[in-house]
């Protein structure tokens, strides 16, 4: 499985090409060199789409969950088959280490589809009994024609985590992958082919965010939306859908709290704060980017944390001993090096990185950057407010327990939160406290995809994972029998 001069949409079961037959160019953020086009596609296309997925959907509805788990896992197996190919697709077009991809995001992909196949296996609805009179049984129905739109940090493991869901409960999905790593979701297309599922139950149309992205959200006859990407977004797409009804399922950016305490088992939260600090180069929603410390143990960490960070390699994605590749693009590069400034200007001590990295050779125009090791920085900057979604920390001191819950707190996110503790009780205050969709104590990305996944404040609306997922993609209905 290559990855084409020129990349396809995949509607109604086959490949085929924009009804504008436009494109743009998709580079390889480790090179700066075209990987591909991609599809400039927009509503015609979407409306091709939602008709092939309406008229799936009355079979694709009604197929027994046993023929749905046949065809699900077959794609789940395919994605197994064809893990080299599709982790090298991901390295080149998001610029992370192969090793990366290859042990994490395309066996989550894998993961995805498996889950959610059995998982609708299982699913069971309520009934309320009201003794004597009647009884309530609650059918749990697909949707319909639903929208599933995906950032680029995690490109396939991302996508697959929305579509297996919604093909799982019966629906038929429109799906956008990000302009900035369609690559994989390509390749999706083809395995869903190969597995044998049905013509428009699924289709991916490439494109930008504001024209085919946006036609998707818009469009009447896709009756729910689910998004991951920048908060900034997920507002445009909120206020566009919410008039029309739809239901929505937003999981958006985080700035994340990190929050040691002297009493942790130190060597075991050094190595795991370095990861995640800068796992994907700090590009996960989920990387702890805040980390406060016990003022007592602030000096130590503070060495050791730094001498961890100067070892970090950056370079070469495909090579085996890098620990850090490239930036996902040239764009998002400039942003962080502009939060980078913006740290400097509010009197940011550097301790470590901030500088971008000229590479040699065939990389020489890549996109790479330090890990940066910030401190001395007021708690309500904007360096420590804003999601800079890049490999940069800040580190702050603080003295008791409540002003550590108070500084994790104070910002406008509340995705994730991670806790170094080992007094039991504090860990399980914590846990109460915290205002975060996701609390982790004594580790982090530890993920059972049965548990909720989602974020409150700007962090997003709703919650993704096991039940919650299926039940996202599900209308309840309530059915009364009085006898
Ligand atoms: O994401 P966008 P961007 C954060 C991170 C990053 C910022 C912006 O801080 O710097 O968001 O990233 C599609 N209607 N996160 O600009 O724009 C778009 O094509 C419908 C956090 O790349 O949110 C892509 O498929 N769709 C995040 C998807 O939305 C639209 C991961 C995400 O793009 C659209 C990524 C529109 N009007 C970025 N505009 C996380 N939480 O993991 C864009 N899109």
């Amino acid at each position: 499985m290559k990855i084409p001069a020129k990349l396809a949409n995949y509607i109604n079961g086959k490949l085929q090409t924009p009804s504008n037959k436009k494109y743009f160019d998709n580079p390889n953020p480790s090179t700066g060199k075209s990987l591909c086009k991609i599809p400039a596609s927009n509503e015609k296309d979407v409306s091709l789409a939602v008709k092939a997925a309406e008229k799936a959907f009355p079979a694709w509805s009604k197929t027994s969950s046993q023929e749905r788990f046949k065809i699900l896992n077959n794609i789940a197996e395919l994605i197994l088959k064809n893990l080299e190919d599709l982790a090298l697709a991901e390295s080149m077009d998001s610029g992370k280490p192969l090793w990366l991809s290859r042990s994490v995001d395309i066996p989550r992909a894998h993961q995805n589809f498996q889950f959610f196949a059995t998982a609708q296996m299982q699913f069971a609805s309520e009934s309320h009994h009201m003794p004597g009179e009647a009884i309530n049984y609650t059918l749990r129905q697909p949707i319909g024609v639903v929208g599933c739109i995906s950032p680029w940090n995690l490109p396939l493991y991302l996508f697959t985590w929305k579509i297996a869901p919604a093909l799982a409960t019966g629906n038929c999905v429109v799906a956008k992958p990000s302009e900035i790593t369609p690559c994989t979701a390509y390749l999706l297309g083809k395995i869903c082919i190969q597995a044998g599922l049905p013509a428009g139950v699924l289709n991916i149309i490439h494109g930008m965010g504001a024209d085919a992205g946006q036609a998707i959200v818009v469009h009447p006859k896709v009756k729910a939306i689910s998004f991951t990407g920048g908060t900034v977004t997920g507002a445009r797409i909120a206020s566009l859908a919410a008039p029309k009804f739809k239901k929505l399922s937003l999981e958006l950016g985080g700035k994340n709290p990190n929050i040691i305490f002297a009493d942790c088992d130190f060597k075991k939260m050094l190595k795991t704060t370095v990861a995640s600090s800068f796992g994907n180069n700090g590009q996960i929603c989920l990387c702890g980017s805040r980390i406060y410390i016990e003022a007592s143990i602030y000096e130590k960490f503070k060495r050791a944390f730094v001498k961890k960070v100067k070892q970090m390699k950056v370079g070469d994605p495909l090579a085996k001993d890098s620990n850090l590749g490239a930036i996902s693009s040239m764009g998002h590069l400039e942003k962080i090096l502009g939060h980078i400034e913006i740290a400097k200007e509010e009197g940011a001590k550097i301790l470590y990185g901030g500088k971008q990295i000229k590479l040699k050779g065939k990389y020489k125009n890549g996109a790479y950057l330090e890990p940066t090791v910030l401190e001395g920085l007021d708690p309500s900057c904007r360096t420590n407010q804003e999601e800079i979604f890049g490999p940069v920390v800040t580190l702050t001191p603080f003295k008791n327990e409540k002003q550590a819950i108070a500084l994790a707190n104070s910002t406008a996110y509340g995705l994730s939160a991670t806790v170094w503790t080992n007094d039991l009780n504090r860990a399980h205050r914590l846990g109460e406290e915290l205002d975060a969709g996701i609390v982790w104590v004594n580790c982090w990305l530890k993920r059972d995809l049965r548990t909720p996944f989602g974020g409150v404040k700007n962090s997003g609306v709703g919650r993704e994972g096991g039940w919650e997922a299926l039940r996202f993609f599900t209308e309840p209905k309530n059915v009364c029998i009085s006898y």
